[in-house]
């Protein structure tokens, strides 16, 4: 007997949790290879002008007349997103589905006479076009009376949740978001099991302040941007858990929903290349965050912001000079290939493990450094001054363990 208790005390003193034997999960793995995703804000504020609902909106006010979830579908993919998270429910509380659990729905809007269901049709919408479907449920809500009572709201939202999460087909991802919850109590281990019962491959984001079970993290700001130094593992309270993170930021500057005459906040397709950059060129994922109109359109000029960014994307990332030569770290190029930028992504199955790298190209007959980063991780975009080289070769200056490289590619983007 002691010797079998000594024997557990040993194996768990030898195989406690060390930060780099921490590995993805398969649906981790596969989510992070989507990069980018859009976040679908819809509902009574897009009619009122308003960023966050009161709870109090009449919802007679919820009517777009030309609500087409295709349009928004395809301009989402034209933006090269593979991923698309609809909000079902914001912090006003009104659920765009039918929920069994609150009259305070599409059920009472004129929208297709109280029969429509914007959640299905967007995810139905993904379905036909390839995109991979997510959920936003708003925890804070400000219209369920039920919100001042910790447990009968913990049953209300595992209620709608569970509606969600058996009604539209596999979910990639759920959102939780934190906003207005400060103060709040919720029963997180019960909306994890219920999630994983019906999803179990589904991701649950949250921010690490707010749910520390969650599988992807909030980045930290709406800003659109990752640090440099970008580590997969994260001690949350105690659990070292891999945990990307997600970063989000929407199209129109500080809006999620849209709101009449701001335009102007739309931004400028250098700003959108430098927020890619600054994500998914650190190894984060990039959701932006898209507003169809009052029409239940998105508009043209956000639609064409999209495909702008989309095609710009493809021109400089989709050709990559060092196509068949690069051997890992070493890529021999035609001589004089102009470049400025090298895209480095690590292999995570293992787990992520490079420190500390340079980037060397040759020139001529010498040779010099043209960036030096930290942490790779899924993807690293390097942008650095236009040089003309024969050949580009990564060193790895610190690692956990044995660095494995997943793929180094070559581009010149011309800016
Ligand atoms: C925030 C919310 O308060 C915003 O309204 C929006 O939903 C954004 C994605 O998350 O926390």
């Amino acid at each position: 007997m002691r010797l079998v208790i000594l024997g557990l005390i040993l194996s768990s003193v030898l195989c406690g949790q060390n930060f780099k034997d921490i590995r993805p999960s398969p649906q981790q793995l596969a989510w992070q290879d989507l990069e980018i995703g859009v976040l679908i804000h819809f509902g009574p504020n897009t009619f009122m002008d308003r960023e966050w609902g009161d709870g109090k909106a009449d919802p007679s006010v919820f009517n777009p007349k030309q609500l087409d979830a295709e349009q928004w579908v395809k301009a989402a993919k034209a933006g090269g997103a593979r991923y698309l998270i609809m909000v079902a429910k914001h912090h006003d509380g009104f659920c765009l589905f039918p929920s069994r659990h609150t009259d305070y729905s599409v059920k009472r809007s004129p929208y297709k006479e109280g029969k429509g269901d914007v959640v299905r049709e967007v995810a139905e919408a993904c379905r036909k076009h390839g995109l991979q479907f997510g959920i936003y449920l708003s925890p804070w809500d400000r219209h369920e009376p039920k919100y001042a009572d910790n447990k009968a709201y913990d049953a209300y939202y595992t209620n709608q949740l569970t509606e969600l999460a058996t009604r539209y087909g596999p979910l990639t991802e759920f959102w939780l978001d934190g906003a207005g919850s400060e103060g709040h109590v919720y029963d997180f281990v019960h909306y994890v099991r219920t999630m994983r019962t019906y999803q179990p491959n589904a991701l649950l984001f949250a921010s690490l302040d707010f749910m520390p079970n969650g599988d992807i993290r909030w980045v930290g700001n709406e800003s659109g941007f990752a640090n440099e130094e970008n580590w997969n593992v994260i001690d949350g309270y105690g659990i070292i858990r891999w945990r990307p993170a997600e970063a989000d930021t929407p199209l129109r500057e500080s809006h999620w929903f849209w709101h009449p005459n701001s335009e102007s906040r739309l931004k400028s397709l250098d700003k959108l290349m430098d927020t890619h950059e600054k994500t998914v060129g650190r190894g984060a994922q990039l959701v932006l965050g898209l507003a169809p109109d009052d029409r239940g359109l998105m508009p043209d000029v956000d639609v064409k912001r999209l495909q702008e960014f989309g095609a710009e994307v493809q021109r400089i990332y989709g050709n990559d000079l060092a196509k068949g030569r690069a051997t890992g770290t070493y890529a021999q190029l035609p001589p004089d290939t102009r470049l400025d930028r090298v895209v480095l992504a690590e292999d995570l199955n293992e787990g992520q493990n490079v420190r500390s790298y340079e980037v060397r190209v040759r020139v001529g007959q010498g040779s010099k450094v043209v960036a030096r980063g930290t942490t790779i991780g899924h993807k690293k975009i390097e942008v650095f001054e236009p040089v003309a080289a024969d050949a580009v070769q990564l060193i790895v200056t610190s690692s956990l363990a044995e660095p494995r490289l997943r793929r180094m590619t070559v581009h010149y983007g011309g800016k």
